[in-house]
């Protein structure tokens, strides 16, 4: 594997601006082998990054970056930028624990200029950047590059609405590859391919030109229709029309994968002020045989053979037993299922091949699909909605207004719950609990066991009010006991980690220590075996993977705290913070949350020893 030229760049990144074309389009060829090969070891967002390499070449050829910068729209497509921007020696370290960042991070470089890593943002903080520009009396150019999925987030749209009036100095870049993780759903996306696969307007003027000059007699007069009928649908179906009604100049489509043609456009365009638009089509997965036949499979995949494809990682979840669970269940119970782009991710794609009628992909449009949900199940459709812990966050609103506040029996399904292997801060499912539990009319779940997921999905489908059940990606233990034996303390414990609090305290009994457990699966209202429980015990440990504050740990001390005197509570959990990329256990080490961590805690409390501090593990915060 070449890295010449990579290496070239990496030493200073102005030497691109001498390239020549050759050498750009071998460049291109180098990083995108760089990104297969430490892909298929660390894992990664592979197909989006094998299709972006020559836009976000030409982008670094024609701009200056900096003073000039560069916001990506979900930011895990940034891996070409990251090898252009003296990255290069660290790129093997790529969502490694204390490595590089999958996506965008500032404190990585400054070329980063913002953290992403959440669709939608990247419009709307353009404008604040650029606005900021211009009152700084600055002219250096914000440019956005954005997918076709993410052109459909409800945020990007108000933030497209804004930048038109605004004649603010943006270039956006749409990457238009017709799939977001799946093919990109909805009605912009409709819009968009329709014009790019009308026959007529895919075959060039000259090539219009040469099959009516061939009509003899009329040759000519049709000519001039075809220019005049060319002008009018353009105006009618052009995507470009969409945009410049908005105030948003067009241009394109253009072939996002011909550096010379990107090159060429960019140039151009440099010089036209105000909101521009460059739409460029490209292929996921480009140039790897199998991220280009399957982009969705290689969107975001665990390590892989190079050679055959083959992925490494285990492909089984708990959300494929949740989505095999609802894929038994709608045989019996009437109920719709809702995602926001994430059909695969969550195990739902056997529900939306067997039942595509109750199956609704909304596209990245989390708040939408919740309010959706509502409104079906307000007309007497009982919803599932499926979303990552971490996108939920931008539907606090919408559960408290169009959920709980009206009643709806709506069961949230909050997967990639907890500490998430990879994917950095942006991604961690460790924030929700605490902001779900101040909400009335709300039953919370955090499942401890496979069993115990299945008997709160049962719960759920039956249940009138809102339910939310949160479960991590790793698969949960088949079952759990709890151990009761009039132990000198009480360990209690909810989801993923209760799995390895219960071995530690079998562990300890069987050394001679009596230590009692409690799983925990139902939060809020709390379940009433534990309620009973607390009454009998002095030295009370929770274990939670969130953060601590206004947490699970939380929840048992506001009980304590009512009803007991002379209790001594210890709150296990993860302080606030920003955790950094690591795998689960990685992190879970670091702050003493894995076997050996927990261990030392419990044996600490058993010895009554007066200085526990459950945060001494290094700060993560950035
Ligand atoms: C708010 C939010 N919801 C869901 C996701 C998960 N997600 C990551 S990338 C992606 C698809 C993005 O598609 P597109 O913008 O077209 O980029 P592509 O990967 O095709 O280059 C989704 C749904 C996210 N990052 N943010």
């Amino acid at each position: 594997m070449s890295t010449y030229l990579l290496e070239k760049v990496n030493k200073n990144p102005e030497n691109l601006k001498n390239f020549t074309k050759k050498e750009l389009e071998d460049l291109c060829q180098e990083i995108r082998e760089k990104i297969l090969s430490t892909v298929s070891k660390n894992g990664g967002h592979l197909a989006s990054n094998l299709g972006i390499v020559e836009i976000t070449v030409a982008l670094h050829y024609v701009f200056n970056i900096p003073p000039d910068r560069i916001i990506f729209d979900v930011g895990h497509q940034s891996y070409t930028h990251k090898l252009l921007t003296g990255r290069v020696d660290k790129f093997d370290t790529l969502r490694k624990y204390k490595g590089l960042s999958g996506f965008p991070n500032p404190y990585e470089s400054e070329t980063d200029i913002f953290m992403t890593g959440h669709a939608g943002t990247a419009i709307s903080c353009a404008l604040g950047l650029q606005t900021a520009e211009e009152l700084k009396g600055g002219n250096a150019r914000t440019i956005v590059v954005i997918g076709d999925g993410s052109l459909t987030n409800g945020v990007t749209f108000e933030g497209l609405n804004n930048l038109g009036s605004s004649k603010k100095n943006i270039l956006i870049i749409l990457n238009d590859n017709n799939f977001s993780i799946s093919k990109t759903k909805g009605a912009l996306s409709y819009y968009l391919t329709k014009w790019i696969t009308m026959p007529i307007l895919t075959r060039s003027k000259e090539e219009i030109k040469e099959i009516f000059e061939k009509i003899p007699g009329i040759g000519e007069q049709l000519i001039k229709a075809s220019q005049n009928f060319e002008q009018k649908t353009r105006y009618l179906i052009i995507p470009g029309v969409f945009f410049e009604k908005l105030g948003i100049k067009y241009f394109g489509p253009i072939n996002g994968n011909d550096i010379s043609q990107v090159i060429d456009v960019l140039k151009n365009i440099s010089l036209y002020k105000g909101p521009v638009l460059l739409h460029a089509m490209t292929k996921k997965g480009k140039g790897y045989f199998y991220a280009e036949q399957n982009p969705e499979r290689f969107h975001s995949t665990g390590p892989f053979d190079i050679k055959t494809g083959q992925q490494h990682s285990p492909s089984l979840t708990t959300g494929t037993l949740v989505g095999r669970f609802l894929e038994k269940s709608a045989e019996k119970y009437d109920f719709c299922l809702v995602t926001s782009a994430m059909e695969y991710g969550l195990g739902f794609d056997g529900f939306a091949k067997k039942f595509p009628d109750r199956f609704f992909d909304v596209g990245i449009a989390e708040s939408h699909s919740i309010i959706f949900a509502a409104g079906l199940a307000k007309n007497k459709k009982k919803t599932f909605v499926g979303i990552y812990s971490t996108f939920l966050q931008r539907t606090y609103d919408q559960i408290f207004h169009d959920i709980c506040l009206q009643n709806l029996p709506v069961v949230l399904l909050v997967d990639r719950s907890g500490i998430v292997s990879g994917d950095g801060p942006t991604h961690q499912g460790i924030y929700d609990l605490a902001f779900l539990r101040t909400l009335p009319n709300i039953t919370i779940f955090c499942p401890y066991s496979i069993k115990n997921l299945y008997e709160t999905m049962s719960f759920a489908l039956e249940y009138k009010s809102p339910v939310v059940i949160r479960y991590p990606k790793d698969l949960l233990v088949e079952d759990m006991q709890e151990i009761r034996k009039d132990g000198k303390i009480l360990c209690l414990a909810t989801g993923l980690i209760a799995a390895t609090v219960h071995h530690v305290c079998e562990l300890l009994n069987s050394e001679g220590y009596q230590i009692d457990f409690i799983p925990v699966g139902r939060i809020k209202p709390m379940e009433d075996k534990v309620k009973q429980a607390l009454a009998k015990y002095r030295n009370i440990i929770t274990f939670e993977e969130t953060i601590v504050t206004g947490g699970f740990g939380s929840a048992i001390l506001e009980i304590c705290n009512e009803k007991l005197e002379g209790f001594k509570l210890l709150r296990k959990g993860l302080p606030e913070t920003f955790i950094e990329t690591g795998s689960r256990q990685e992190i879970l080490k670091d702050f003493s949350l894995d076997e050996e961590g927990i261990k030392k805690l419990v044996i600490n409390l058993y010895k009554n020893e007066k200085s526990i501090n459950y945060s001494e593990s290094k700060d993560h915060r950035y």
